[in-house]
């Protein structure tokens, strides 16, 4: 059996999807709280007002997770919960929430995974230019502080930022996620700039406060791609793919930034952005400083990688071509095609880049899925796509990546941004008429992985 001994199995969500309780017990607005506002920002005009109702539900969730097993949970905390400014004076209200579900998960022997930033950055900050602002990094890390001292004493393991390509370039270039603008070529690098000092920032706060030894990293997500043969040269060109720039794709479309696996990573990583877009995009970057790299790459303990599609590819002369995309081929229902190598080649081009452990902090798939006749919910197609990615997981383990954990997306149903409550992620069913969760058969399913460790998968 490939997986480790201590591996960790879990699941993930984000408070915004499933806490609801929008400015309840003090909390402030985030920039998704006005996003939702927005009409034609979100389909059906769904908001995160109620969500899961997690907020007031939160016991019967841990139950849940009790029940299916889990050995970790990785939840996010809500900015503007913590500080309704952003920054300044703490909400003892909104801190008494996570202390709650902390306290409830160790009783269950459920291990906390915090990420400290998923998406709802706090409304008042972003009127004060948000990841424009040069402050915009010493706000997170005060915040990062905040949280590592009132929590470390229970929380050991902790992640800065979630999935940055997203919140800034679907957030700040494509407009289609919060806070819904276009900026600039310029602006944008720098909002990922800062972003990305501000992890710095966190990583730097998380080991000035901790109360005992914790471990921290990253959760970005990424884009794969994986040799159609497993030749030395395709395995070199599909390298290649992940981490270089491709000018022709860029100048296609310059929000396939969010594709650069390396400009999001090579700063935490390696303390530098990837030479070859470095000086392809200069005339952007006059603003970087060398001691800026030097606080982005805070050593960390683990990498954290959001993965769930991707493609296939060939070389022609040297070159990366796209496998083409077939009609009929098998696709979630939010249209991303299912790509299990995916978690093969991912976790090892990035182990042997970066040489961190990797934790899988989301995989999974949205799906049509509904109560049926019998009362339960059979979602066979989930089974299918978690048991085939596993699967390669465990091979790229086998193969010598060191892997610490997994962790599906998502624990239950819920918020899928501006996808409203289309798509179903879950391991849970959540009707959001009554708020009754049935637990799908995939979540017993889960179950007895956690408890064979993998063996099960055959
Ligand atoms: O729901 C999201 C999550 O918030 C971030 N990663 C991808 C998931 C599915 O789209």
């Amino acid at each position: 059996m490939a997986f480790p001994k201590e591996f960790i199995w879990g699941a993930s969500t984000a408070a915004f999807q499933i806490e609801g309780a929008k400015q309840e017990d003090g909390k402030g607005l985030s920039v998704w709280d006005v996003f939702c506002e927005k009409e034609g920002a979100v389909l059906n005009g769904d908001t995160g007002e109620t969500a899961c109702d997690h907020y007031h539900r939160m016991e019967e969730d841990t139950g849940i997770m009790e029940q299916l097993g889990l050995q970790a949970y990785r939840f996010s905390v809500s900015w503007p919960s913590i500080f309704p400014e952003g920054a300044g004076k703490p909400n003892q209200k909104g801190v008494d929430f996570y202390d709650r579900l902390v306290d409830s998960l160790l009783t269950k022997g459920i291990e906390p995974y915090m990420t400290m930033f998923h998406w709802d950055y706090p409304y008042e900050l972003y009127l004060k230019g948000g990841w424009l602002n040069p402050d915009s990094p010493k706000w997170f890390g005060e915040y990062a502080a905040f949280l590592t001292e009132h929590f470390s004493d229970r929380v050991k393991n902790y992640f800065t930022l979630n999935e940055p390509q997203c919140f800034i370039m679907l957030g700040h270039y494509d407009g289609v996620n919060a806070p819904g603008v276009k900026l600039s070529k310029r602006d944008i690098f720098r909002a990922i700039h800062h972003s990305l000092m501000a992890h710095g920032e966190g990583m730097k706060a998380i080991r000035a406060n901790a109360k005992q030894p914790v471990k921290a990293g990253y959760a970005p997500c990424l884009s794969a791609v994986y040799p159609r043969t497993e030749t030395p040269e395709e395995i070199e060109v599909a390298r290649r793919e992940m981490f270089c720039l491709n000018r022709e794709k860029i100048e296609a479309s310059f929000s396939r930034l969010f594709d650069l696996n390396s400009w999001w990573m090579d700063p935490v990583y390696l303390g530098r952005y990837p030479e070859d877009a470095f000086t392809y995009f200069q005339e952007y970057l006059d603003f970087v400083k060398p001691e800026d790299l030097k606080l982005i790459a805070q050593p960390v303990d683990f990498f954290g990688l959001n993965i769930y599609s991707g493609a296939e590819i060939y070389h022609q002369d040297g070159k990366a071509v796209y496998s083409p995309k077939k009609t009929g081929r098998p696709q979630t229902y939010i249209g991303w095609d299912v790509e299990p190598k995916c978690l093969y080649w991912a976790p090892r081009f990035f182990y042997e880049r970066y040489h961190k452990p990797i934790i899988i902090t989301e995989n999974g798939l949205a799906n049509q899925d509904w109560v049926m006749a019998d009362g339960k919910v059979h979602d066979p197609q989930r089974i299918d796509f978690l048991t085939k990615y596993l699967k390669e997981y465990e091979r790229a383990i086998q193969d010598g990546v060191e892997a610490a954990g997994y962790f599906t997306w998502s624990l239950m149903d819920n918020f899928e941004w501006a996808f409203g409550y289309s798509q179903r992620f879950g391991l849970t069913y959540v009707d959001y008429e009554t708020q009754k969760r049935t637990v799908k058969d995939s979540g017993y399913w889960y179950r007895k992985v956690i408890e064979t460790n993998g063996a099960c998968l055959g």
